[in-house]
């Protein structure tokens, strides 16, 4: 028995492989690693059709010069960032699953605007799950590296430079209440005061460490159960532990384990109310045996449905 309703959906796969938003190289190798991995095969072997509408273009940091230190690349991350929204809202029209595989976590900029953009047309109430290490809420006057992937939750939530914010023409693209974080570690100094002016909901390590990742992700779905009508699932690799997962942009130790990032995705799939799914980070350079990309496939299968005992 396969619990998620939306079986015998289609699927659009998009890759983003991005790592302009980063200082380590590799991340811009996660949709090959991901496809690698058999992603297609697994999910066609659970009933779905799968349509790979392949890569967005990127330019490489090579070609281009860094003109704003506090926002790195960014001509090229708003340029390709709106691309990947008119594609997303396209696959969303088209009643395709978006499925989105990067590249660094500042490709949420460009689908969450696609999505935010349908929902809107559709009066349609957006909720973001949003899983990592990071917080990823710096803006370019807090950032202390300038690289944007730290930057892309506080874009959606209209915080930052409006070349970014106002993608498809308005911003914020989620209200805050309707926002989640879960696995967060590591936090920046002056981050952390954009967390709390937001009075935004962060379920840290810590949290998941004294109540369990059950009862959290069970509490968040049914919040959003009440208050939303379409969830986005921003999975950053880097919220799960190195141990499992070292091929990351940018390990952080003490993250979920192997069996409570299953469980939290196995739930969102019990929930049947996932609308489109995202997975970053994943940098071959720095993984073993391409083990964080079979993962990542792994994660995605189990959210889409995939269960233990019948298939
Ligand atoms: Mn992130």
């Amino acid at each position: 028995m396969i619990t998620n309703k939306k079986l015998n959906q289609k699927i659009g796969l998009i890759g983003f492989p991005m790592d302009l938003g980063a200082d380590r190289r590799g991340v811009d190798m996660g949709p090959s690693a991901i496809r690698y991995a058999n992603l297609q095969e697994k999910l066609e072997h659970l009933g779905y059709k799968v349509t790979d509408f392949g890569d967005i273009d990127i330019q490489i940091s090579e070609t281009q010069r860094i003109k704003n230190t506090s926002l790195k690349y960014l001509p090229e991350i708003e340029k390709t960032s709106k691309i990947l929204a008119g594609k997303v809202e396209t696959l969303l029209n088209k009643n395709y699953f978006p499925l989105i595989i990067g590249g660094d976590h500042s490709t949420a900029i460009g689908s969450i605007a696609g999505i935010s953009n349908y929902c809107r047309k559709k009066n349609k109430t957006l909720g973001i799950v949003w899983i990592d290490a990071h917080a990823d809420m710096n803006t370019e006057s807090t950032t202390p590296s300038g690289n944007i992937h730290g930057m892309p939750l506080a874009v959606a939530l209209g915080l930052g430079n409006k070349r970014l914010t106002h993608i498809n023409g308005f911003s914020p693209k989620v209200k805050v209440e309707n926002v989640a974080l879960i696995g967060i570690r590591d936090v920046d100094f002056l981050e952390s005061k954009n967390i709390k002016d937001m009075n935004l909901t962060v379920h840290t390590m810590t949290e998941i460490d004294k109540l369990g990742i059950h009862r959290i992700i069970a509490k968040v779905l049914s919040d959003f159960k009440n208050k939303v009508d379409y969830i986005h699932i921003s999975f950053d690799m880097d919220g799960i532990d190195p141990d499992f997962a070292e091929g990351v942009g940018t390990p952080v130790p003490g993250g979920l384990t192997y069996r409570e990032s299953q469980l939290l995705m196995e739930m969102v799939a019990d929930c049947g109310c996932m609308n489109s799914l995202e997975i970053l980070e994943v940098n071959p350079i720095l993984d073993n045996k391409n083990k964080t990309a079979y993962l990542a496939t792994e994660l995605i299968v189990s959210a889409l449905g995939k269960n233990t005992l019948y298939n």
